[in-house]
């Protein structure tokens, strides 16, 4: 694809200016302790099958990047297995019987290196793909991405995963406040709530897209095309 190429990508709240090699796919947190029964998600008392809706919109759009030879990157939420960047915030918010770093079905939850953190087996990272390992809910604090994207000359991010409400839309904040246009393909990211499915994308493309755009895998698979 030539880099100076501009597609059109139909979205809210208008057109987004596609300029693919300058353009990255950020999959956020599509990890088995996120999305499959046992893991974190569940430990909160969630419902993982809400999550589940957005794999295979993910696959196609993955496969269709990869086959263009596009950028890609992915993050895990997760904690050093001596957990010393671990908050004590975050260590004891929820009340639950287990937290992060004890012992659950898939490994301690939500620690490095454990089967439970690992990205879900559909949408695993091929070599050459960058894994951002994040300490918080943001793909900004505390890790190497802002780096990586300024070193690739990445600008814009087509950004999907999970969960919309929490670290889609704060990486998407980060990410706006640091210059980066950001374009969500809703059915390409999950919530528990649906409600909050919802309002987390309306909060993106609100007051003239105020953090970044709105739109499906649809469409941007229809301008890659
Ligand atoms: N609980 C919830 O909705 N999300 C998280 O804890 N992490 C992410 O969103 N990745």
């Amino acid at each position: 694809m030539k880099a100076s190429k501009k597609l059109m990508i139909e979205a809210e709240p208008y057109p987004f200016e596609f300029q693919p090699a300058s353009a990255a796919l950020l999959i956020i947190d599509m990890q088995r302790d996120f999305l499959e029964p046992g893991g974190f998600g569940e430990m909160l008392g969630n419902d993982v099958s809400q999550l589940r809706q957005s794999i295979e919109p993910n696959q196609k759009l993955l496969a269709k990047w990869r086959a263009k030879g596009l950028q890609v990157i992915h993050t895990r939420e997760g904690h050093r297995p001596d957990l010393a960047d671990l908050p004590e915030t975050k260590r004891v918010r929820g009340r639950g019987r287990r937290g992060i770093g004890d012992a659950g079905p898939m490994g301690r939850i939500l620690v490095r290196g454990e089967p439970g953190h690992d990205i879900i087996p559909e949408l695993y990272p091929r070599h050459g793909e960058p894994v951002i390992d994040k300490p918080g809910k943001g793909a900004f604090w505390a890790t190497d991405l802002h780096g990586i994207l300024q070193n690739r000359g990445i600008k814009q991010l087509v950004v999907t995963g999970v969960t919309t409400e929490v670290c889609v839309n704060t990486t998407v904040r980060e990410a706006n406040d640091r210059g980066y246009d950001c374009l969500v393909p809703a059915d390409c990211v999950g919530s528990y709530f649906p409600e909050f499915q919802e309002m987390g994308l309306k909060m993106i493309k609100a007051q003239g897209g105020i953090f970044g755009w709105v739109s499906s895998s649809a469409k941007v698979l229809a301008a890659l095309r």
